[in-house]
């Protein structure tokens, strides 16, 4: 691509997780373009630099969650576990950027706080926190979905003597917790990844929880040389499963109705499936997410184990007081979350039933009773999918403003650009099935298809790049089609509708209509000649 004196990167990507760094290997080595990658943190890794809370853990299996568009990568490197901790998946992009030299490329601890379109001669201005100011064609905002943390605006919170965390920022030093009484705040797959950790070195734990949770056993183990092995020789037939599939796993995909099934060969498919744990639970049936009668027998079935599990009848009544459809709300899996309240030191306060009033000096209030603490921890999750975006002072052309466009709502066509901020992408954003998949199969996705627009462009001659209204409304109005034939958005408290933040406008933001179908929409769009793009 020719440079022009006006820009100092032809593409600037923001963000250096799974998918800023792939974009900036996709268009500085496939298509040799001058780009440059700005990260807020002092490292790489996105979700994997910030979540260093004991227990976290990645709920993909391994050998799906990494990258597989190098096969010299997926030869090289070897996981450990079924599910890959933290600090392995750190290690593991780190040796994928080194591999692929990306570092020279990268600016750390530099937040991008602003970025604004100039019409005329079509390029963007991207202003850093140290004030500086770069020129670019291209962004791609490669930000996360679940990167901006949401902390509850609780009473009292600045007058707590002790220490708080929160799972998403947690410290590098790590956290001492001997000896010391901790809370929890929150119980989605942060929490049931961390109270189990905490509970094993706190002197005391009290879990404060809003909504129960449905969470299905991991059944983590260590991967046998002979497994990975046999996956080292067929990294190809997993890549073909996974794109088959509605969620970008391996796992197999289900073709029985659960509502069809007779009792005992549902209750024989549902034990199995439980017994191999993790998140193809869920896909044992294909109606789960569809069929009212269909889930509340497969929610009945976990809250019954969970019953099995937890002993104390007072426990095990508030967690599973669960009165929504199960996967409604992104179900965790867990390495003995449940049996943790077995532990006479790990205490569960429903705090439906009695709030939180405020927080003191020494601990936490409810309505009825006063806690005390030496660490509070917040595992209450993030501002989803549009938080990180939001967060940068987007200003598209009219000096029109992303926040302002996304006031009602995110509005996207196809999760990957809006209407009037040309050449300005986002991964894995609103419309995007993303959340809802094995996230690597979907970021790769997406830095594919960015890289192709962008090359598209260069043998074109085009200089910008965006959706027509029509396209982007019409998607959105897809996005809620599809997710309405579901269960998923009845379930109005949850993160995947923005919920769980005070006053975030409440839309079903993930495209619920499959990977796999996803794919072939984006496929059939660019065959039918960039179909709702207006290209300059
Ligand atoms: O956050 P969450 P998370 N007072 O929003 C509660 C991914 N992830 O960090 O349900 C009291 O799910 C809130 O209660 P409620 C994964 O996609 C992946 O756990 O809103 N409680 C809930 O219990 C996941 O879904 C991995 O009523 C409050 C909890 O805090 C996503 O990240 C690991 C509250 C928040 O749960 C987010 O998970 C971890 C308040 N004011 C996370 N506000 C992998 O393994 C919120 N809560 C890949």
């Amino acid at each position: 691509m020719k440079k022009t004196e006006e820009i100092d990167f032809e593409a600037i990507v923001i963000g250096a997780g799974f998918s800023g760094l792939y974009q900036l290997h996709a268009l500085r080595d496939k298509l040799g373009m001058s780009v440059h990658l700005f990260e807020a943190a002092d490292d790489l890794g996105g979700t994997w630099y910030w979540n260093r809370y004991p227990g976290a853990r990645c709920d993909s299996e391994s050998h799906t969650y990494c990258y597989y568009f190098s096969e010299e990568l997926l030869q090289e490197w070897e996981w450990s576990e079924r599910y890959p901790e933290q600090k392995e998946i750190l290690e593991y992009l780190n040796f994928a950027a080194d591999r692929l030299d990306l570092r020279t490329d990268i600016t750390f601890s530099n937040r991008i706080t602003q970025m604004v379109f100039d019409e005329e001669s079509l390029i963007w201005t991207v202003l850093s926190e140290d004030g500086r100011e770069y020129r670019t064609r291209f962004i791609i905002n490669a930000v996360g979905c679940l990167s901006s943390t949401n902390i509850p605006n609780i009473l009292g919170k600045e007058r707590f003597e002790g220490s708080i965390y929160h799972t998403g920022e947690w410290p590098h030093e790590g956290v001492d917790f001997s000896g010391k009484s901790v809370a929890v705040i929150g119980t989605g797959s942060s929490g049931i990844q961390t109270i189990p950790e905490v509970g094993k070195l706190a002197s005391q734990t009290t879990v404060f929880q809003r909504t129960p949770n449905y969470s299905i056993p991991a059944r983590n183990e260590k991967l046998s040389q002979t497994f990975i092995d046999n996956f080292k020789a067929s990294t190809s037939e997993w890549m073909r499963k996974m794109l088959l599939s509605r969620g970008g796993h391996a796992w197999p995909i289900p073709t029985r109705h659960l509502i069809d099934t007779p009792e005992l060969e549902r209750r024989k498919i549902l034990e199995e499936a439980w017994s191999v744990g993790g998140l193809g639970f869920r896909e044992c049936f294909d109606d789960i997410l569809v069929n009212k009668r269909s889930n509340l027998i497969m929610s009945d079935f976990i809250k019954d184990k969970i019953k099995d599990v937890v002993k104390d009848q007072d426990k095990s009544a508030i967690l599973t007081n669960i009165d929504y459809p199960f996967s409604t709300k992104r179900p965790p899996i867990d390495t003995e979350y449940f049996e943790t309240f077995n532990e006479e030191n790990v205490n569960i306060v429903d705090i439906k039933a009695d709030p939180i009033t405020e927080i003191t000096a020494k601990g936490i209030k409810t309505r009825s009773k006063e806690f005390f603490f030496d660490i509070i921890i917040f595992a209450t999750g993030f501002d989803a999918m549009t938080g990180s975006m939001l967060k940068i002072d987007v200003i598209g052309r009219k000096k029109k403003t992303l926040k302002d466009v996304w006031k009602a709502g995110p509005l996207t066509y196809l999760g990957l650009q809006v209407e009037d901020f040309p050449n300005m992408f986002i991964l894995t954003g609103p419309g995007s099935p993303s959340v809802l998949t094995n996230m690597p199969r979907t970021i790769e996705h997406h830095v594919e298809f960015v890289t192709a627009c962008i090359s598209h462009m260069v043998v074109n001659n085009f200089r910008a790049m965006e959706p027509t209204n029509k396209a982007m409304v019409e998607w959105v109005e897809h996005v809620n089609e599809v997710a309405d034939k579901t269960l998923l958005p009845k379930t109005k408290h949850s993160w995947y509708l923005g919920s769980n933040v005070p006053g975030k406008p409440q839309v079903f933001m993930p495209y619920a209509g499959g990977l796999n179908n996803y794919r072939d929409i984006c496929s059939e769009i660019v065959e039918d000649g960039y179909r709702g793009f207006n290209f300059t």
